[in-house]
């Protein structure tokens, strides 16, 4: 057991104690101040790879299709979101998946012209590695990796050897992270796996990352568990078996005791050194929807990724941020010159193929969305399937990426069937979402609020409408901290307001089964076909 641990983030006697911190890399770089998330939304667990002046990030992405986000960018603030690692039912069956099961923590490495994610289907097989020459041009099938546990890692060392570990139980059910060696094109293991660490002392250790650096090991892991005692602690040897010391400034990163109260459960973090020798480091943190000062601890957002700086002292420990702390606004020396980042999303259905930045619930029947780009029109077809089950509704959608925003969706329906829906969702699982939507009772229209929250599921505002001249209603959400409100149109300018539904509602620790992601906002339709002509995001705050 690997003791050195300390129960807080670095008390100000630690701070007095860190060696000289050695300054930056080769090329120094003029420090930029940025602003984070640098990912908005849900997009947990983050894992960061270098191709020469190019980054990429992937995300966990659970039971949400396709799987694992690839995000690129050249100065580390502004990301594009390439496409996805899994983008085929073979390579990812969410079959009914549990929600918050299917994919968990995917680790990225580049090595040798190769890129590489590894990662967990909790849902379905377990570990495994697929592989790609451009990340957003298709990966390989997957290779099943006989190791168990979560958080699968790769570190490719100098000797041409492989090591693949994850967090595990030992055969006593204890917490552990396990090594070994494989082929990472075949899956192939060279060796047995074993216990490498128990961690720091912190609980559940997991998200373990190998780094070698200046000829040493240093073995980081996420302790604590995800939620609000959540932390990075590193140690690190002369063999990649070890034995490991503890760096003795653990944790690196921890949020446990930060009075500012702006950014909670900081962790699952991966390092990374840019191209002129400067370090960094990615993690998830989450911001409580209550807001500064407020401690209503819940957040609708999801768990996003956040930058921080890392510097090492003499001594060679990293130092990440302020010594463990992180922050909204933060500054350093960035590979590349930072542009103002824009979370707004909108569709007019003119191109051949979806935005990467939708996703659909478990295997989509890719028959229920049928784009008509001539007609810049999307067809969305209903099934029986509601947002209610634990299934694949016919129901497509956006991460929510900031507490205040304007989602707007012009639709028309294309039949007049009784207890039919069609319409606009603030989504997070089966169990929490609300959503406004036409249906059609006897002989009429009408648009109607429903909220489905725990084991309450019920209509909470209904007025009968008209349709427009061509047979549209407009519906919008707004949301803020504290509210989701949803309004309808029948001619795109003169908006209703039908009612609201309390923020903390949608929230992950409001949840009755442990859950790890975020609010969508997603168009959907059920018993009957919908046409959609118009898909907006507005996100308002910075
Ligand atoms: C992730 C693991 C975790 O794989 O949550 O609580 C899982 N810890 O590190 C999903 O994010």
């Amino acid at each position: 057991m690997v003791s050195g641990f300390l129960p807080s983030a670095i008390s100000a006697g630690q701070r007095g104690e860190i060696q000289r911190i050695v300054k930056g890399g080769h090329r120094s770089m003029q420090n930029q101040s940025y602003r984070n998330p640098i990912i908005s939304g849900y997009n947990p667990d983050p894992s960061i790879c270098r191709v020469g002046d190019d980054y990429y990030i992937v995300n966990s992405s659970f039971e949400y299709f396709p799987g694992v986000p690839v995000y690129h960018s050249r100065n580390l603030v502004n990301w594009e979101l390439l496409g996805h690692c899994l983008t085929t039912d073979e390579q990812l069956p969410l079959e009914k998946c549990r929600p918050s099961g299917g994919i968990f923590a995917p680790t990225l490495r580049y090595h040798d012209g190769w890129f590489f994610m590894t990662t967990t289907n909790v849902s379905s097989g377990g570990n495994f590695i697929v592989h790609s020459k451009e990340p957003d041009k298709g990966w390989s099938d997957p290779v099943r990796i006989d190791q168990g546990g979560i958080d699968p890692s790769l570190l490719f060392d100098d000797d041409g050897k492989v090591y693949f570990t994850s967090a595990a139980d030992d055969e006593e059910g204890r917490s552990c992270i396990l090594i070994c060696e494989l082929d990472p094109f075949t899956g192939e293991k060279f060796t047995e796996s074993k216990v490498l660490s128990y961690g720091c002392g912190g609980r559940y250790p997991e998200g373990p990352h190998l780094y070698k650096v200046n000829g040493k090991y240093y073995l980081m892991l996420a302790e604590g568990g995800t939620e609000y005692g959540h932390m990075e602690t590193i140690q690190r040897a002369d063999h990649p078996y070890g034995p490991y010391e503890p760096c003795p400034h653990n944790p690196i990163l921890s949020h446990k005791e930060d009075m500012r109260e702006k950014i909670y459960c900081t962790g699952h973090a991966d390092l990374m050194e840019d191209a002129n020798g400067n370090w960094w480091m990615v993690c998830l943190a989450i911001r409580p929807c209550g807001g500064e000062n407020n401690r209503v601890l819940l957040h609708n957002l999801g768990r996003e990724t956040y930058l921080a700086p890392v510097v090492w002292t003499e001594d060679g420990w990293p130092v990440v941020g302020d010594h463990g702390l992180i922050d909204l606004e933060m500054e350093g020396p960035l590979p590349g010159k930072a542009e103002p980042v824009c979370r707004d999303f909108t569709e007019d259905f003119s191109g051949d193929v979806f935005s990467a930045h939708y996703n659909f619930l478990r295997n989509p029947d890719r028959k229920n969305y049928v784009r008509m780009p001539e007609e810049k029109k999307l067809l969305l077809k209903g099934t029986q399937i509601t947002l209610n089950d634990q299934d694949s509704p016919t129901w497509v959608g956006v991460r929510q990426k900031g507490f205040d925003t304007i989602t707007t969706l012009r639709l028309r329906p294309l039949g007049q069937v009784q207890g039919m829906r069609v319409g606009l969702s603030a989504y997070y699982n089966h169990d929490y979402h609300y959503e406004i939507y036409l249906t059609r009772e006897l002989d009429r229209w009408k648009v109607c609020l429903a909220k489905h929250v725990h084991d309450i599921f019920a209509v909470t505002s209904q007025m009968e409408t008209e349709l427009s001249a061509d047979g549209s209603l407009w519906l919008r959400i707004v949301t803020d901290r504290e509210n989701y409100t949803f309004l309808f149109s029948t001619d795109g300018e003169n908006y209703v307001k039908l009612g609201t539904g309390l923020t903390v509602g949608l929230c992950t620790e409001s949840t009755r089964t442990m859950t790890f992601t975020g609010t969508y906002l997603a168009m959907f339709a059920e018993r009957a076909d919908a046409e959609v002509s118009g898909f907006e995001i507005k996100v308002l705050d910075i």
